[in-house]
């Protein structure tokens, strides 16, 4: 239950680091730091409802469901004392290494990197543009982080990918040949 997770220690904010304030099954505040990505919080007892969240080193992204599906919302460092949206129904984490200084993912025509490639470093609204509608079936992320969008213009079905992701295969993710659009992750960014 958490007891192998670091202790608030200035050591552990040298880390890109959120920490979650809850009440705990005992109905006590308790402090919870995350220092890697979590796609379960349950795991580490932590039962959704945050009181607040404090976010250091890079920002997070976090999901409203497990293994980082559902709403989300993307925090830059700071102190969030009341997050309506989201502070009811945190499930999973994830930490936006480097930062959202700048963008860049690379999306492939094949599954394993496959076929024609497509380098991105800012919002494509229509693939149409790149005669990569529809086409899509797998990516790197170098930068940043990105939504994913099963329908042209932002809309539709949403998938988030971060820096340091290397997805090979879009079939098991049901996404294959389903994007249409995407964009990068702004601060503060939430789907809705
Ligand atoms: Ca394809």
């Amino acid at each position: 239950m958490g007891s192998s997770f670091p202790q608030c220690s200035s050591l552990t904010y040298q880390l890109p680091t959120v920490l979650v304030t809850h009440l705990s099954a005992f109905h006590s505040v308790h402090h919870l730091p995350i220092s890697s990505d979590n796609p379960d919080l349950s795991s580490i007892g932590f039962l959704n409802k945050a009181r607040s969240i404090k976010v250091h080193g890079d920002p997070w992204i976090v999901f409203t469901e497990k293994h980082y599906k559902g709403k989300f919302e993307c925090l830059k460092p700071g102190n969030y004392n009341s997050i309506p949206a989201i502070e009811k129904n945190i499930s999973s984490v994830r930490c936006v290494n480097g930062g959202l200084y700048s963008y860049k993912i690379t999306v492939y025509e094949h599954i394993h990197y496959g076929g024609r490639a497509v380098t991105l470093t800012e919002a494509a609204d229509t693939l149409k543009s790149y005669d990569f509608d529809n086409m899509i079936s797998s990516h790197k992320v170098a930068h940043g982080a990105w939504i994913l969008y099963n329908k042209e213009y932002y809309n539709g079905n949403q998938m988030v990918a971060v820096a340091g992701d290397e997805i090979p295969n879009y079939l098991p993710l049901g996404w294959n040949d389903k994007v249409s659009s995407l964009k990068p992750v702004e601060p503060y960014e939430s789907s809705e």
